[in-house]
């Protein structure tokens, strides 16, 4: 039962006094919109830590380790895509600096590796393949960066602005940029071998590298532990709070107002209830223990099962869920990964391939929607979505079924923003009703579907 052209108005519950159509609060932008629809995309980490067998390369690694033997940008952009993927965002430089791409900035780059003697560039040939695919593309541009001799001093900024100005310029239209919080410590410099600490919230003058970004790719989605368009969720294993708003207030857990490996990461789960920015959060999470391939992880990939309730654990809560898949030596994603994968998309598709009750006759009484389906039938998951572009209103809610003699409540939950699927114990049901139980302004929902 999709709602979405004819999206229902419940009257007024709220005590705001808003009217309907009036935006409440932080409302997102026409890319912020944009990227709320792709839900699960694939993160790829690769470099020469693939080769070295570590998770976070010190720095002073031979570029001519990175050797994949058989990369195969198409190869792995079908795996994705038989997933349900609809992006795919590459480490185009990790913390080690190394760099995917022939960049003028640096030596340390696939143009002294022995891949394609020299003259290969991931970077090109997974944006092309993805496009070919129809999967959106984006780039990891690490800002630790343990290579670069001037790290930590202002020269670097520099430097990492000269390879963000490369990558947002020659690739196409990207979609999203990552920007990971971790930041500073040991490495190599350009031969220092030091630790270096850097001033998190003032290094990078963030403001002045987003407007960058803005400016080289408009419709691209910045993220980072504090956006600005999209946030971390404030763990590594996939999973948005049970509460999760979309509005989000960065704090630094010093009172100060967040930046990137500076934040209240519970606040980051569950985002900030009428919060100042409209800032949702990414799930990203790996398929193995590591974000690298490593030989010794070939059987600990995570399972169909394990992927699908993660699934529900991040796009459920109204998060995007941004799963790592690390090519192989060979340049490959190994077929373990590839066989869970590809059982994971077909469980997606079987179980959310078809609203259960298309036809259903839909009427609402007071701050409730009532769904009559034409027979009896047994429902698993209702899926839930407000109109987004107006804001997040509702804060509470609860799904009933009529038993036959009265109504018998079979779910709940707090925040529905983007998306809200509620797991419900299989049950028959012929009338399903939502009942909004809270909300900031008259709530506007734009899905309300059944599934088995
Ligand atoms: C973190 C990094 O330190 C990890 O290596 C990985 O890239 C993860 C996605 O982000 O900040």
């Amino acid at each position: 039962m999709k709602l979405t052209r004819r999206s229902l108005l419940l009257s007024a519950v709220a005590a705001s006094g808003l009217r309907a159509e009036q935006p409440f609060g932080a409302v997102p932008s026409p890319r912020q919109i944009a990227w709320s629809k792709l839900e699960f995309c694939n993160f790829l980490h690769f470099t020469v830590n693939t080769f070295t067998d570590k998770e976070w390369g010190y720095g002073d690694e031979d570029p001519r380790v990175f050797n994949p033997t058989h990369f195969d940008a198409d190869a792995i952009a079908e795996v994705l895509q038989q997933a349900g993927s609809k992006g795919v965002i590459l480490t185009a430089k990790h913390h080690d600096g190394f760099c995917l791409w022939p960049t003028k900035t640096t030596d340390h780059s696939i143009r002294n590796s022995p891949y394609k003697n020299g003259k290969g560039d991931i970077v090109r040939e997974l944006s092309e393949a993805a496009a070919r695919r129809g999967l959106r593309f984006g780039i990891y541009v690490s800002p630790w960066d343990r290579h670069q001799a001037s790290y930590g001093r202002p020269e670097y900024l520099t430097i990492y602005r000269e390879q963000i100005r490369e990558l947002l310029s020659s690739y196409g239209p990207l979609f999203e940029i990552w920007h990971d919080g971790a930041n500073g410590g040991d490495g190599y410099y350009g031969g220092a071998r030091e630790k270096r600490v850097i001033d998190k919230l003032h290094y990078y003058d963030w403001p002045g590298t987003w407007a960058l970004e803005r400016k080289l790719q408009p419709g691209a989605c910045l993220f980072s532990d504090v956006g600005p368009d999209i946030r971390w969720v404030g763990n590594e294993k996939g999973i948005a709070g049970q509460t999760c708003w979309a509005t989000y207030t960065p704090r630094s857990p010093n009172g100060g107002p967040g930046s990137p490996g500076d934040t209240i990461e519970a606040e980051n789960n569950t985002g900030t209830r009428n919060g100042k920015y409209w800032m949702p959060a990414e799930c990203d999470v790996s398929i193995r223990p590591g974000w690298f391939w490593h030989a010794s992880e070939n059987d600990k990939v995570k399972t169909p099962d394990e992927l699908f309730d993660l699934y529900l654990k991040s796009v459920g809560r109204g998060a995007s869920f941004l799963l790592n898949v690390p090519p192989d030596r060979r340049g490959l994603i190994h077929e373990n990964d590839a066989a869970s994968l590809r059982e994971f998309g077909r469980r997606i598709r079987e179980t959310f391939g078809r609203d259960l009750a298309p036809e259903a006759a839909r009427s609402t009484v007071g701050n409730a929607i009532i769904l009559d389906l034409p027979r009896e039938t047994i429902v698993r998951y209702v899926r839930l979505r407000e109109e987004i572009a107006l804001g997040q209103r509702i804060g509470a809610f609860a799904i009933d079924r009529w038993n036959g003699g009265d109504w018998q409540e079979m779910g709940k939950g707090t925040s529905i923003g983007i998306c809200r699927i509620v797991p419900i114990e299989a049950v028959k049901a012929k009338r399903v009703r939502l009942r909004i139980l809270k909300t900031e302004a008259p709530p506007k929902i734009a899905e309300f579907a059944l599934y088995a």
